[in-house]
């Protein structure tokens, strides 16, 4: 960790016991003790702890000493993380209410058992915020409209929106004559499922005219910061945006710093402090010696041979990590040993399964659908229409599916269009596990998927029971969404899933990377090992409109955060390989 991440810990250290109403002496020490490290030189820490001369720092004592240490050394402090799960989460969460500090929380704990947010609101609307002493009227609407902020602005976004919202402002800034180089960093740039703020970073001689047009950009809602080095904006949905704004030959160093993650710049900065380099946004330089990192690379200036992160990467022994990779998962080993993998492109993908029409809840007919996977040049897509139990939206029976079975033959064999269409369901897994539809009507189509639609509230057991005996049925090709979650509205079901994927490797099904920006449901974060297995992937759409095809791009940001090559994936395949390979399955059945 560097000094300021250090100090940070220090302060919400601080924060912490104040909460917990411990004894001011000793919290006074931990924010002393931040302000006294953010004092110190980076390289001055660094030299400090390597030589266990903190304590000669006025202000630090013994046991802040060891814990600056381990901060600095392994980027944890054990007591740190234990000082943060002995307080209620809720207690916490009240932190971010603005005008509610840790005193004014106990005060609100103690007097009116308030442990939330929603508790909070509830008493602020009832009016009891106000007679409570220290508050009053004036602080009881101060905080009304903290809450209500947080809700509109505190929440984090949905990757796609966050995208949608940062493609027309790097179009623009790449615009200026001003700006040599821009990008996106930050977690929209690892394809972050979600996305808290936007990191923007543009390399020029003239920050100030380049920041002011970034303030006056239309959809400003509020400047929340506008100096020559940065500038802060809040836009119309909420979100935020951070610009940096650095000379050009820092700008491969700050794109690498501001894109993180976190824990990968401390790995890499590990890394670098290995080979007697200090890493940061400022530069890579010698780790020895007077100055400053900021310092020595603003003097070396120019003379900086890295221009590229492929550049930085080299200079550190390493392979490009692409910036999905960037998550301190082992990244760092693989591009030193040559492991990292061959991410799979958008430009790999064949076809897309899964996808629903006006038979069902879809908003597009299956000739609209087909003509739009065609425009997008897809060599066949799947239809996946839900079936009977699935009411509410529609589901089709068995005389109805015939009849789409009928008409996607018909179509096929019409020539009308060069995708090719698989017939198949988003069949209901049944609260016990068996399936919506019959073995005798499955075995009539090309492919199934299926989904749990109802009954969200068994115990783990038995969903994970449920959905492996309908991984069991031989007609079964995929498994739709593994864990039903809505990103940022619905946790997901929840299920044991190592055991899922041992059933579905064992039988032989898919399951499917829902790419639906919603969903992006098998997680990334279980890919990896999965495919290691021998788990096969469908990246699925679940487009309910013609639009909603083109999602499928959002799922291959998840499968590259997965680590997923183009091999691990079915729809990288050609048509005359899907058939085969379904062909193959319905042997088995
Ligand atoms: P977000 O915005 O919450 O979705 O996640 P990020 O990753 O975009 O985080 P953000 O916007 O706070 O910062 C962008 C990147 O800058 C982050 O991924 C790593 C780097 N960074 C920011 N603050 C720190 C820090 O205190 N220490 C280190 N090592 N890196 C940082
Ligand atoms: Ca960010
Ligand atoms: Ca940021
Ligand atoms: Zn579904």
């Amino acid at each position: 960790m560097n000094k300021s991440e250090i100090a940070a810990v220090l302060n919400e250290i601080g924060t912490l016991m104040e909460l917990k109403g411990e004894n001011p002496f000793k919290i006074r020490a931990y924010v002393a003790g931040a302000r006294v490290i953010e004092a110190l030189g980076e390289d001055e820490i660094m030299q400090r702890v390597k030589a266990g001369t903190l304590e000669e720092v006025k202000g630090i004592g013994e046991a802040l000493a060891q814990k600056i240490t381990e901060l600095h050394t392994t980027g944890r402090l054990e007591f740190f993380e234990k000082l943060q799960s002995s307080i209620p989460a809720g207690l916490v969460e009240l932190l971010q209410i603005p005008g509610v500090g840790p005193k004014k929380i106990r005060a609100l704990n103690d007097k009116l058992g308030i442990d939330s947010i929603a508790k909070l609101q509830e008493a602020a609307l009832a009016g009891k915020i106000a007679d409570l002493e220290g508050f009053g009227e004036k602080s009881q609407e101060k905080i009304l409209e903290g809450i209500r902020n947080r809700e509109k602005y505190g929440r984090r976004h949905l990757w796609i929106d966050a995208w949608e919202t940062a493609e027309p402002l790097l179009a623009g800034l790449r615009k200026l004559p001003q700006v040599t180089r821009a990008e996106h960093a930050g977690s929209l740039r690892r394809r972050m499922e979600t996305v808290g703020d936007l990191d923007f970073l543009v390399a020029t001689n003239e920050p100030k005219v380049v920041a002011d047009w970034f303030v006056h950009w239309p959809d400003v809602k509020e400047v929340t910061a506008h100096g020559e080095t940065k500038a802060s904006v809040r836009l119309s949905s909420g979100i935020q945006a951070d610009l940096r704004l650095v000379p050009a030959e820092q700008f491969v160093f700050a794109l690498h710093h501001f894109t993180g993650s976190k824990d990968h710049n401390v790995q890499m900065r590990q890394r670098a402090l290995a080979q007697g380099l200090s890493m940061s946004e400022w530069g890579l330089v010698p780790a020895e010696g007077e100055g400053t990192a900021k310092q020595k690379a603003e003097e070396r200036g120019r003379r900086t041979e890295i221009e590229t992160e492929e550049q930085l990467f080299k200079k550190l022994g390493l392979n490009f990590i692409p910036p999905e990779l960037r998550e301190g998962l082992g990244e760092i080993d693989a591009a030193e040993s040559g492991g990292l993998p061959r991410l799979v492109e958008a430009s790999d993908i064949r076809g897309v399964f899964h996808n629903h029409t006006t038979a069902s809840d879809g908003h597009n007919t299956l000739e609209e659908m087909t003509a739009a996977a065609e425009a997008l040049g897809f060599e066949y897509f799947g239809i996946a229409d839900h079936s009977k139990s699935s009411v509410q939206a529609r589901g089709l029976d068995e005389v109805r599916l015939a009849e789409q079975v009928a008409a996607i033959k018909v179509l096929n064999a019409s020539g009308k269009y060069k995708t090719f269409i698989f017939t198949g369901t988003e069949c209901d897994i049944l609260p016990d596990g068996r399936l919506d539809f019959s073995d005798e009507v499955l075995a009539t189509l090309d492919y199934t998927v299926v989904s749990v639609h109802s009954s969200f509230k068994q115990s783990t057991e038995d969903m994970t029971r449920r959905i492996i005996r309908a991984i069991e049925n031989p007609h079964t090709t995929m498994l739709g969404h593994l864990t039903g979650r809505l990103l940022l509205q619905r946790e997901g079901y929840t299920v044991e899933v190592e055991k899922i994927i041992d059933a579905a490797i064992a039988n032989q099904v898919i399951i499917e990377l829902n790419a639906s920006p919603w969903r992006l449901d098998m997680d990334w974060r279980h890919w990896r090992k999965a495919a290691a297995r021998g788990l096969l992937c469908s990246i699925n759409p679940d487009a309910h409109d013609t639009e909603g095809l083109e999602h499928f791009r959002t799922g291959i940001g998840a499968a590259r955060k997965g680590w997923l090559t183009k091999e691990a994936i079915l729809t990288t395949r050609s048509l005359a390989e899907v058939k085969k390979w379904l062909k193959g399955r319905k042997r088995h059945a």
